[in-house]
């Protein structure tokens, strides 16, 4: 899409190579009726499916290797922490990190973010600042007002244009000296927005301001490689990726973790406890008090393996592919307002149509078999620049094809027949 919402026809190009009928094979919750019509599954920011891969290795997990990890010296133990432990490792490659010393699993995007935010955070002050911008899912939000509640420190947020685009140069005017970080989403989950982090983070590295990406709704769309981008922090969600909910990650550089203190206390992120002193665990357990989600970890771990056969590349291109296609199909339809139209977009197509409210569209689209969100997407600051309530949200995967864009475009038309 170009930067005025225009779409150029791509019906006779080549279309990306990705075997959809195969892939679609894997995924049994794809092949049902909803509401007597087949199932277009198009609410993928919110939450994706998982493949029959990633159920078959926890189901595996149970049957065969369950028990707590890192405590025991039976056998079941030295499984279930080695496949554990083999789940980091995935998560270490596929993220090209240098160790899985910065790998830290956690229970989502969310506890992430507020890890940093309470470890990181524990030192902050009246006279530092912290960074985000207009586009913030609520989990980048809030967690920096609950440290500014408790430090005194500023919460600066850089603009966006009507189209949904960061402006770059008003941000980086908003780094100061004064600035302890900087937390930015990779992709908005509202307006699909994909932010210049490849030219924001040596702007923050060049005044030695450490930046945080929150990677929720890139990291099932693209290949991340955090040593090019050289984020500090980089966090994410296994369920969006086609893992288990419950389970996520942050990365982080080794010599951020290695200042950070632990954010929570328990079993497993100690070395040594006494009632006069207790030593903490290494990295990454000092971060992972408690026991951790183990047959989480093993799922996220087969939806990288998964991830891994089809290829980032091949995914994002059959995305960019489907997203051309969608936007063109959505803007046809009268009364539509594309709501985030930046000339660089995921998979994330937020409208509205006329007057109609967002949730009678989905409702309508719902017993048409089409799962859409609707609403404000935990990204209330958004609606409010646009000055609507909320929108309707079509968010795409790889599994999705024309079929399940068709679909929703008739159930939109009918939406519209209703309501005028
Ligand atoms: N967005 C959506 O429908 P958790 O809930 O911790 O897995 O992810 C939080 C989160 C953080 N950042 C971004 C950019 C996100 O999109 C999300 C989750 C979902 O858009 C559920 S609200």
């Amino acid at each position: 899409m170009n930067a005025t919402g225009q779409i150029p026809d791509s019906s006779n190009s080549a279309r990306p190579a990705l075997d959809n009928d195969r892939i679609r094979g894997d995924f049994p919750i794809l092949h049902q009726s909803i509401n007597g019509c087949p199932l277009a599954y198009l609410d993928n920011a919110a939450s994706s499916q998982r493949p029959r891969q990633v159920l078959d290795a926890i189901q595996h997990y149970y049957c065969h290797d369950h028990s707590n990890v890192h405590r025991g010296v039976h056998t079941l133990s030295h499984r279930a922490t080695e496949a554990y432990e083999g789940a980091r490792e995935k998560v270490r490659k596929f993220i090209n990190a240098r160790s899985v010393t910065e790998i830290v699993f956690t229970r989502g995007t969310t506890d992430a973010i507020n890890l940093v935010a309470d470890s990181l955070g524990r030192d902050f002050s009246a006279d530092d600042e912290i960074l985000i911008s207009h586009m913030e899912h609520h989990s980048n939000i809030v967690p920096w007002q609950l440290l500014c509640e408790k430090t005194g420190a500023q919460l600066k947020v850089a603009p966006i244009n009507r189209q949904g685009e960061l402006l770059l140069d008003d941000c980086l005017a908003l780094m100061s000296d004064k600035t302890r970080l900087v937390a930015i989403a990779h992709v908005s989950n509202a307006l699909g927005t994909i932010n210049p982090v490849e030219r924001l983070i040596p702007a923050a590295r060049d005044r030695n301001i450490p930046v945080l990406v929150d990677g929720a709704q890139a990291i099932p769309h693209q290949a991340i490689d955090v040593q090019a981008l050289d984020c500090d922090f980089y966090a994410f969600s296994s369920h969006k990726m086609c893992g288990p909910t419950g389970i996520g990650v942050l990365y982080g550089k080794q010599q951020w973790l290695e200042r950070m203190p632990p954010y929570q206390g328990g079993g497993d992120m100690i070395l040594s406890v006494s009632f006069e002193q207790t030593l903490y665990n290494e990295l990454p357990y000092r971060f992972e008090a408690g026991t951790p989600n183990i047959a989480g970890a093993i799922g996220l771990g087969a939806a990288i393996d998964y991830l891994d056969t089809i290829g980032m590349a091949s995914i994002a291109a059959y995305e960019a592919d489907l997203l051309t296609y969608a936007t063109s199909a959505i803007s046809e339809l009268p009364g539509i307002r594309l709501i985030g139209t930046a000339a660089e977009k995921a998979g994330v197509i937020s409208f509205n149509v006329d007057d109609i409210h967002p949730h009678d569209l989905g409702t309508v689209l719902d017993h048409q078999g089409v799962a859409i969100r609707t609403g404000h997407h935990c990204a209330m600051p958004v609606m409010e620049f646009f000055g609507i309530p909320g929108t309707a949200r079509a968010s795409l995967a790889f599994y999705n094809n024309r079929q399940d864009i068709d679909q929703l475009v008739e159930g939109l038309k009918l939406a519209i027949r209703m309501f005028q």
